[in-house]
């Protein structure tokens, strides 16, 4: 999955995209480099970011995926916490919701029943703009278990098919360091539930810590994790630098 940030803030590619054939480009470069997915987001939701409006978002997103979709067939996600964003998005094509929210605003979960799209739930403690303040879990890989499977129950209950939900841990979201090795670590017991997992690295802090390297210089870094987690049982990975990731889980697939 690759990763496409419609939002004038992002992290990683801040501004860079923020011209419609810009991220077109940007897209089937992705595809061609090894992508099964385009995640589209046009709100950040990095450690500190502040919550964006509604139409805001949707103008962001909207334009982009009927751009992409005029050229590409490609399968889309929406990265959107937002019922109307997720509408939108699917309205202009998008095929899957991500959220880091795991469908937890209201009404969420019936409208992803009703579009009949995939959707991935995500664990995050928090909120965004204040996550990372002080996480605490008594055993985070059950808190995030336990958590997910709630949530994928409600789906369910709901009228959201089982084969048509994926789990993520949400690495760095209202997570220490430490918490995200143990769930690292610990990423078999998730991949053992009856649900695909999808997992991030990519650029991320955790990543940064480590090898005290700044956001361009964690490529190899969010590779070895990645590795990692495919040796777990995570089959899904959501990713920046597509190309070599892509090399990357192509040597780990070719064992299995
Ligand atoms: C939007 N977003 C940022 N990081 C993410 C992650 O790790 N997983 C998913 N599903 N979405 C993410």
């Amino acid at each position: 999955m690759g990763i496409l940030n419609v939002t004038p803030d992002s992290f990683s590619d801040g501004g860079e995209f923020d011209h419609i054939d810009a991220a077109v480009a940007r897209a089937l470069e992705m595809q061609a480099q090894g992508a099964s997915m385009i995640d589209i987001g046009g709100e950040s939701t990095r450690p500190g970011a502040q919550p964006v409006e509604a139409s805001q978002e949707i103008e962001r997103v909207v334009s982009v995926i009927e751009a992409i979709r005029r050229q590409s067939d490609i399968p889309i996600s929406i990265d959107t916490s937002k019922p109307v964003v997720m509408k939108a998005a699917v309205q202009a094509g998008a095929n899957m919701v991500n959220d880091v929210n795991a469908l937890r605003a209201a009404g969420s979960v019936e409208c992803c029943a009703e579009l009949g799209v995939p959707v991935c739930l995500m664990h995050m403690q928090g909120e965004p703009r204040t996550m990372q303040k002080s996480p605490e879990y008594s055993d985070v890989m059950m808190d995030v278990r336990d958590f997910l499977l709630t949530r994928a129950s409600i789906c369910m209950d709901a009228g959201i098919a089982a084969d048509q939900i994926l789990l993520d841990p949400g690495f760095g979201f209202g997570k220490t360091l430490e918490h995200n090795l143990q769930l690292l670590s610990r990423l078999n017991e998730l991949c053992e539930l009856d649900f695909p997992v999808l997992v991030g690295f990519s650029r991320k802090s955790m990543l940064g810590t480590i090898l005290d390297r700044p956001v361009d210089q964690r490529v190899i870094g969010g590779i070895a994790a990645a590795v990692i987690a495919y040796g777990k049982g995570a089959r899904w990975f959501r990713v920046h630098d597509v190309a070599e990731t892509s090399d990357a889980l192509k040597i780990c697939g070719a064992l299995h």
